[in-house]
């Protein structure tokens, strides 16, 4: 069994916790419980940062002694923690004494082996990122990360000789090319690196809320030095207990750090450094993620545009909010962060492609199967079964190797493509007309297989929205405990078990931002609750859904005019069958069609009457938007765009295919 240890950064106390926290809370979750169905042995650790001269000022900002603010700012980042459900195995707060006894044994290793000295610093100070700022790197006199004020400081101080590490440095990057990854972060590291390191002043006498310097009382330790050393103090660093020195050998070093961007050169660089001095291994990565950004600026306690979690939980449920930022946010880059995108990835996403898929699923075996999961007839599994299988297996192999390499909207972008198979399989196999003049022996093979495909999807969701994944698999019968990710396979759902109670997964929201953000009471978070402004679930059977895909706006491009893949990948092109066409009353340019997305059958209306005959078009196959905001055209209301080409002063000319691909498959 592998071993596997993820930590967070500790958060400041000196505010509430927002969703920035939350986030890097959720995918150290996500990882974490996928090492678990890995079969490894995982150490999660999360907690709080609470010295230093930030959290002392908002203490006595706060009328409070520090000591009180902090026990009750600290409790507020571990409460909140359960209604994330987040599964970490420990909480640490600096100002507990085993962190205290850790942070003085790592300052006399590295002390006793001659890289810390006296002396006097004399320079800026940025309070909100806890760093001195070397005169060279002001902006505007500001600090350059996060462009807040500097405090000019004058005082005696304990120095750390950051500068002996630069070359142990440089080579450990290049010998360890992963070391810090998404790779652009790394060439920053390096680039700092190469341009020379100046020693670091690691005491402060100006306050008192720190941990005493051992054997100079009169210095606490620079937050930095302490908090970086909670790593090792958690798993038992500082302890002589015999427990505690196993510990450690255990889970020493950490596999993973996990921090968002603006706290790289503190873990790649000080914290390696420090760990040299001291003798020790290092951890073998870091992963830094983006930011969070509201309105264009990031997201920041200090800033005060911060969106708390608990909100955004009750509007939409806790399941649909994870399932967004792992989604949305592509490691390494920043994200924006808004109920407008929330509402289009819940609707399209949620209710739509995977709530109408399991709904379908689900009432249909109790429909036609007496709720009991039915047996499939091997000698009927054939192309259709085999095909959506293999999409199964591809999507188990690729959303466990994403995962595991913190590509979380990688892996749910796989795991959708298989939900859209799904949907695809069942208006391929219409098992509505099955039931009324197939075999029964049909019927229960399209049943099982989309079932089955069900169970493996919810089983791979697990990592993401663990709630959802049990409810899911508890409606197609699976009560088993989680099932080992080595192990998931296809067809292995037994035959005969009895489904649970059906019940809408992610109801449609068809309220408007307002409306959600009007009825948001504030009142205390569940993580189970569905979302407050929920209407209720479509029936899906026998007959399709109107068109349930919500609108995915397309993202304003960059100053240089291009988008990203990500952007790109927001705008759903599929493949479509044109079912019926006619013209649309009093009007010379509009048709009216009614196609086959795969997923289901809509309307939309097209300029394309001056270039085509109805009839002409019916049976050929169409490229359309799919996740189109509905219009309203002629009075008829259009839900999807067809794909033409237009030329200046010509006819529109639909795009169209070599060999025509089944309705429903991606365009990109
Ligand atoms: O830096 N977007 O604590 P902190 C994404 N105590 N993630 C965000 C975010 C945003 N807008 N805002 C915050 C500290 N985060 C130190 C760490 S570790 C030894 C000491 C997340 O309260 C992200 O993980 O300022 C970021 O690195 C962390 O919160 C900073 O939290």
């Amino acid at each position: 069994m592998s071993r596997f240890y993820i930590t967070t950064p500790i958060y400041y106390i000196n505010a509430e916790p927002h969703l920035g926290h939350a986030y890097t809370s959720m995918v150290a979750d996500a990882v974490a419980r996928a090492h678990r169905l890995n079969g490894d042995e995982v150490f999660f650790l999360t907690g709080t940062d609470e010295h230093g001269q930030k959290v002392e000022r908002a203490a006595k900002k706060a009328g409070l002694p520090v000591k009180a603010f902090a026990d009750e700012t600290a409790r507020k980042f571990r409460d909140i923690l359960p209604a994330l459900n987040i599964s970490h195995d420990d909480f640490i707060r600096t100002s507990e004494p085993r962190h205290h006894a850790g942070a003085q044994a790592l300052w006399r290793a590295v002390r006793d082996r001659g890289f810390i000295y006296k002396g006097k610093y004399e320079g800026w100070y940025c309070t909100v990122d806890e760093v001195f700022v070397p005169e060279t790197q002001l902006v505007d006199g500001r600090c350059p990360t996060c462009h807040g004020s500097v405090e000019k400081i004058e005082e005696e101080s304990y120095f750390f000789k950051l500068s002996a590490f630069q070359q142990p440095l440089l080579d450990y990057y290049r010998q360890h090319p992963d070391f810090v990854v998404p790779s652009g972060r790394r060439n920053e590291v390096l680039s700092f690196l190469e341009a020379g390191l100046d020693d670091l002043s690691i005491s402060r006498t100006s306050l008192t809320w720190g941990i005493p310097v051992p054997d100079d009382p009169a210095h606490v330790m620079y937050v930095w030095f302490d908090a970086l050393t909670n790593y090792m103090t958690a798993v038992g660093y500082g302890d002589p207990s015999p427990d505690a020195k196993a510990r450690f050998q255990t889970f020493w070093p950490a596999d993973v750090h996990l921090i968002g961007k603006e706290i790289v050169r503190q873990h790649a660089i000080y914290w390696p450094a420090f760990l040299m001095a001291a003798s020790l291994p290092l951890p073998k990565q870091i992963v830094s993620h983006g930011w969070w950004l509201m309105d264009g600026a990031k997201m920041s306690k200090s800033l005060g545009n911060v969106a708390r979690p608990e909100d955004y939980i009750e509007r939409f449920g806790l399941d649909a909010i994870r399932y967004f930022v792992f989604r949305e946010m592509v490691l390494g880059q920043d994200a924006n962060f808004g109920d407008e995108a929330i509402l289009t990835r819940y609707n399209a996403d949620l209710a739509n492609d995977f709530g109408n898929l399991v709904s379908r699923a689900t009432t249909m075996i109790h429909r036609y199967c007496e709720g009991r999961v039915p047996t499939p007839e091997p000698s009927l599994l054939r192309e259709p079964e085999q095909s959506l299988t293999a999409s199964a297996h591809s999507a188990i192999d690729k959303a466990r190797r994403l995962t595991l390499a913190f590509d979380l909207s990688g892996a749910l972008r796989e795991i959708w493509d298989l939900v859209a198979a799904s949907n695809r399989y069942i208006v391929a196999r219409e098992p509505w007309k099955l039931a009324k003049s197939g075999t029964s022996a049909e019927l229960a093979t399209t049943l099982f297989v989309v079932a089955d495909t069900v169970r493996v999807i919810a089983e791979l969701l697990r990592p993401f929205m663990p709630g959802t994944a049990e409810k899911t698999l508890t409606l197609v019968g699976v009560t088993a405990e989680p099932q080992s990710w080595r192990r998931l396979a296809t067809g292995t759902l037994t035959p005969g078990i009895t489904l649970g109670e059906t019940l809408p997964l992610f109801p449609r929201i068809e309220q408007s931002i307002e409306e959600l953000r009007a009825m948001s009471t504030g009142e205390s978070l569940d993580a189970n609750q569905p979302p407050a402004a929920a209407a209720p679930a479509p029936a899906a059977v026998p007959s399709m859904q109107p068109p349930a895909a919500a609108p995915t706006p397309v993202p304003a491009s960059g100053v240089d005019g291009l988008i990203s893949i990500d952007d790109f990948m927001k705008v759903e092109l599929r493949v479509a069958k044109v079912l019926a066409a006619e013209r649309v009353p009093k009007s010379k340019k509009l048709l009216k069609l009614s196609v086959d997305t795969g997923v289901d059958q809509r309307t939309i209306v097209a300029g394309i009457a001056e270039a085509y005959e109805p009839d002409a078009l019916v049976g050929r196959t169409i490229a359309v938007v799919f996740n189109l905001k509905p219009a309203k055209l002629m009075g008829i209301e259009s839900n999807g765009m067809v794909l033409a080409a237009s030329v200046e002063g010509g006819k529109p000319e639909l795009v169209s295919f070599d060999t025509p691909p089944p309705p429903g498959a991606r365009v990109r």
